[in-house]
Order: C-alpha cells, then structure tokens, then sequence
C-alpha cells in the first residue's frame, strides 16, 4: 500500500483535526452524532478529556467529521485512508457502511466515490479498544451487566503499556486518476565488490495504461537509470550506499501513460543497502553493524500514542546526540512517519509486529524449566491468535518493505518459547515472513528472560537471538554482582549453543525514579539505573558475537494500574518529558566511543 503524497496528478486532503466524539452507546449512523464533545485527531481519545471515565472506557468509542471534497476531483477516484484506528473500526460515510478494519496498527483505505455527495458529507467510525484471546495484542477479556442491564466491558492488558486507543494516525482523503499506481515494491541487490545496484522494481496498477516508465533519481535529482514496464531492472552504476547515520535517498519516479500523455505519477524513496548475517554477525554493506538504542513505545502527554511528529523529532535527535542509531518498534508497528522519517535520518529499524502478551500466565518459577521437561502453560491451547498474525505481518511487509531503514522483522515479542506448542505455533508464520518480504530480511523474535538457551524452542527459526534480560532487577534484584555472574553465563551458553546465530538485546533495564539518589545505589535510584549499565555493558564487550544493545526503555511511559508501576514504567533513560536521566551522561560517552560500523569485526 502506497503512502499519500501528493504529485503531478494526484491530491492530499487531511481530515486531521477537531472531530465529535461520544462513548459505548449505539447510535443510529444516519442521524449525526449525538454529542457536544470534541476530540483532536489523531491522537488517542484516552488522556485528552479530563474524564476518568473517557479514560478507561473499555468498548466501543464514536468519531464524526464533515468534510467537502472541490467538485474538481469528483472525476478522480477518490480514497479515504486510515494510518491506524486502535483497535478495530468500522467506517460510514453518509451513514453508509464503507469499510471494516481489525488490527490497531496497520493502515487501511476504501474507495469512497460511490458514497459522496456535493457539500457537507458526514464521515462517522466507531472504534473499538477491545483485546482478547484472538487478537493482538493479547488481553484478557471479561464483561458482565450492571444493575440496569448495561453491558459493562473489561480488557486486562497481557503486556505492559496503557491500551490507548482511538484515531492514532492521519485520517486522510487522496485522488488518483482512474488508470492509476497501485504499488511499488522495490529490491535493490547492492553488488559491493562492483559499487553497483541492480534495482528491480515491479509495479502494480489498477486500470489500463498504455506504458509504464520507472526512473531512477539520484539526490540532485539527476537521473541514474530509466526503464519501462511493470516489471524493470535498473542499473546503478557507482552506487551511494543508505548507511547507518549516513543515509542517502534514491527516488524511483513510477509513470502511468496514456496515448503518450503521463496520466498518473507517484515517487517512492529507496536506499541501496545490504544486510546479511553471517558467522555471527549482522553485516550491513558488508560491515559488521553494532545496533546501539533502544527499545520505544509511541507514547507521549496528551497525545498518548497517537502520531507525534515533533517528539518523533526531538527523539531521534536526542538519539544521534547519545551516538545511538537504531531502535526496535516496540511493541506494534510505529507511524508511516517515523519510518520514513527513519529512512531519511539513517536511522535502523527493528520492525515488530503488535504480537505481544503471547503467554497464558507469568510464571516465575525457574525450577520448572530447570527440570528440563515440557511446559505446557497453557498458551498455544488457550489463545487463537494466529490468524490476526498472519494479517498483521502480511500487512506490515506490505507496509514497511520498501523501507531502506528496515533491517529485520521482529514477528513477536516476549511470547512463552520455552513451552509446548510454540514452535509448531511460529514456525509458519516465520516461514510466511520469509515469503513476503521482497527484500529478504532477517527475521527475529523477542526472547523473554524464561526462555534460556536450553529450554526456549524457536530458536532455530531466528537469524539473530534477541533477548530481553533483567539480571539486576527482576531477579537479583540490587546484587549486580551475581547479576554479572548469571549475564556473563547465559550469553557464553548462546554463543556456544549457536555460534552462527548474532546475539543481542533487546531489552535490559530497571525501574528508576527521576531526582531519586541513594549512597548506598539502590534500586530505583539514579545511582542504581547507572552501576547497572555499567555492569551489562562490561559483559557485553567480552562476548564476540554479541552485536547490539538497545536498552528498555527510552523514555518512561504509561501502563496500566499495578503495585509495580507508578504512574507507568519508569525505566526509562528520559523521563515521559524527556529530561535525561544520570545514566544518559555514561551511556552518551560509551556510545559516542562505539563505531556503528566494525565495532566487533
Ligand atoms: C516487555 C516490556 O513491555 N518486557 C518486560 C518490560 C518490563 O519493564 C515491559 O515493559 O517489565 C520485562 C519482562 C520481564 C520478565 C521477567 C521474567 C523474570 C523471570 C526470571
């Protein structure tokens, strides 16, 4: 699926803005929406009224909108796009049902012609924020009746942030012409040796035209190859490579021909760059990559999780400031602005899936697994997830695979690996990941910290272990020494059970409140988030195939109620405002000393 831009011959029109918003009660969509209640869009619906009970409304939330399209376009095909509504959403556009979309993350779009009318036209959505065992994420659904009948919905949230929802991303309206561009999928095959990329482009179209003509354009705008028809080999000779914190943009310009004439135009960015792992290593361009960074969430005041795009900004700054350059979409697909803004800050990009609360209940009892027997906790016999993970990572690659920053695919995080029926569960689904994406990338998941190397199942479905590991805080809680000791352990036993296989991190932290120091460095003090960096980071640089540490978390962020979390996660190495904590002085120096490139060769 195609962002909207506009072009030569196609406009953009936002619907971002102001909307109507009312909660639960069933309405009928072809009267305008009973409510005097405002809600700006995009943005979760959560944290902007002050209303606790807008807050945690669990169910089924209204939006409504009027807009008018120029008469102009009323020959275009026209088509009404979503960036994302968390969770599920069901669309009217003059009280006619137009389109349904499940799955909180992922874009969706409808062609609305047929529904328009000249003047005010009404577009209402419902949306729903409900979570249970067939979606994902993953929530423990329950409901019962109150006193007067009414349906009373509860999600309990089998992962750790707050289940914002609402119209998360620009809500948008595009022309195109009636032949028009479909898609493009983009493959460049880097030839290092000969500084050459042959760059296959394929393109799909809706309609008829005569010709298609790709051309290739260097930064300046220059031309570097052109060719025709949907399925075109282009040669760049003296390739400028896309590379971690030097990012460079090749645009392919996509032509649609009528009778000689350009009917429709589209422009798609690419970077030529090359990733492989081999012999435990992740190379990009053939170097040996370091990923330094961080585990995020989309999350801000006010906002919630919806699309942000100056703190998207302000945080990749703040990144490249600490010599950080990569980050793993934790955990859901970000924003199609932040991968393109990723795309052109250099910026590397573990994709992941909304696959996470992948487990029937935590159990922290380590006994079970030491005695080397099955562990059926309940997970792949109680939950029916699969089907919403074959549509979400069919609809991320189609999303994200032409994205020069995207290196791997992370297809789920934290899920009970170590227990029966977990591989039989992923093996497909990383077998269709492998399918699907035109670029070949390596594939991940998430590893929680039970899934040690003897008793996790899936790992031979990875190119790259990715761990989540808490040796210092949720267990050895304050004693970095022993924490040390079983660090140190747990890697060497990876890289001997899988010396092919990179490892990295992809989560290590500990809760610190901000202006909380302690002499003696206790947990939750400044202190404590400090000496425990400095403790992984040491063992990090003894293990060879180790190649990347990005920490949990960037910034604190909210969750759900509980006894751990005050006012959300605060592992954070910013606050939610993004104040630096101590620990941002130390890590800054480590990071600015560590090349992106050739760290470990
Ligand atoms: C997922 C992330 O969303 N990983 C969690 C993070 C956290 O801070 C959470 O925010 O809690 C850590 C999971 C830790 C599991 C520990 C199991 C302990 C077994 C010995």
């Amino acid at each position: 699926m195609l962002y909207p831009i506009s072009t030569d011959s196609r406009v953009v029109m936002d619907l971002n803005g102001v909307w109507k918003f009312m909660i639960d009660n069933e309405v009928d969509v072809n009267q305008p929406l009973p409510t005097g209640e405002s809600m700006a869009v995009p943005a979760s619906f959560n944290d902007q009224a002050v209303s606790a009970e807008i807050r945690q409304h669990c169910g089924y939330v209204w939006y409504e909108k009027e807009f008018t399209v120029a008469k102009a376009l009323f020959n275009e095909r026209l088509v009404l796009r979503f960036g994302s509504a968390t969770h599920e959403a069901w669309v009217y556009v003059n009280g006619k049902f137009v389109v349904h979309h499940k799955g909180g993350f992922t874009p969706f779009e409808a062609e609305i012609n047929e529904f328009l009318v000249s003047g005010a036209n009404r577009l209402t959505i419902r949306v729903s924020n409900l979570l249970d065992h067939t979606t994902l994420p993953v929530g423990n659904y329950s409901e019962k009746k109150d006193e007067n009948g009414k349906i009373i919905r509860k999600v309990d949230e089998n992962f750790d942030f707050f289940n914002y929802a609402g119209l998360h991303r620009p809500v948008k309206i595009y022309s195109t012409p009636l032949n028009y561009i479909d898609d493009i999928v983009i493959v460049p095959n880097v030839d290092l040796a000969a500084k050459k990329a042959d760059v296959q482009v394929s393109v799909k179209t809706g309609g008829h035209f005569d010709e298609v003509r790709v051309t290739i354009l260097d930064e300046q705008g220059n031309t570097v190859a052109q060719a025709t028809g949907t399925e075109i080999n282009a040669a760049i000779e003296n390739v400028h490579l896309w590379q971690p914190l030097n990012a460079y943009l090749y645009t392919a310009k996509v032509e649609g021909l009528k009778n000689g004439e350009v009917e429709d135009v589209y422009q798609e960015q690419f970077g030529a760059r090359k990733v492989e792992v081999k012999n435990g290593k992740f190379l990009i361009n053939g170097e040996s990559f370091y990923f330094k960074g961080f585990g995020k969430h989309e999350d801000t005041f006010v906002h919630g999780r919806g699309l942000d795009e100056a703190y998207n900004v302000h945080d990749i700054k703040l990144m490249k400031t600490m010599g950080a350059n990569s980050f793993r979409t934790s955990h859901y697909p970000y924003s199609e602005e932040m991968m393109r803004l990723c795309d052109q800050e250099g910026i590397v990009v573990i994709d992941e899936t909304p696959a996470v609360g992948l487990f029937a209940s935590f159990t922290f009892d380590l006994s079970i697994l030491e005695k080397g027997g099955e562990i059926e906790d309940g997970t792949w016999t109680k939950l029916r997830t699969t089907e919403a993970h074959q549509q979400v990572i069919r609809e991320l690659i189609d999303r994200d695979k032409n994205h020069a920053c995207v290196v791997m695919w992370s297809i789920a995080n934290e899920p009970a690996s170590y227990s029966k029926g977990s591989y039989e569960y992923f093996a497909p689904l990383f077998a269709l990941a492998r399918e699907l994406d035109p670029q070949k990338r390596p594939c991940t998941f998430v590893n929680i910290m039970l899934a040690t190397p003897k008793v996790d199942k899936c790992t031979d479905l990875v190119d790259v272990i990715a761990l989540n590991r808490y040796y210092g805080w949720y267990v050895q809680t304050g004693d970095l020494k022993t924490a040390e000791e079983k660090t140190r352990q747990e890697l060497l036993e990876w890289q001997e059970m899988y010396p092919d296989k990179p490892i990295m991190y992809t989560e290590y932290g500990a809760d610190t409140v901000a202006g909380f120091h302690s002499a003696f460095g206790e947990p939750f003090s400044e202190e404590y988030q400090e000496d425990y960096y400095r403790m992984n980071s040491k063992v990090f640089d003894e293990i060879p195939n180790f190649v990347g540490e990005q920490l949990w978390n960037f910034a604190d962020f909210q969750t759900k109620y509980g006894i751990m979390r005050v006012q959300g996660n605060k592992k954070g190495i910013f606050t939610r405002a993004r104040e630096p904590k101590m620990v941002v002085r130390y890590l800054s120096k480590r990071w600015n000393e560590i090349p992106n490139l050739g760290y470990k060769k």
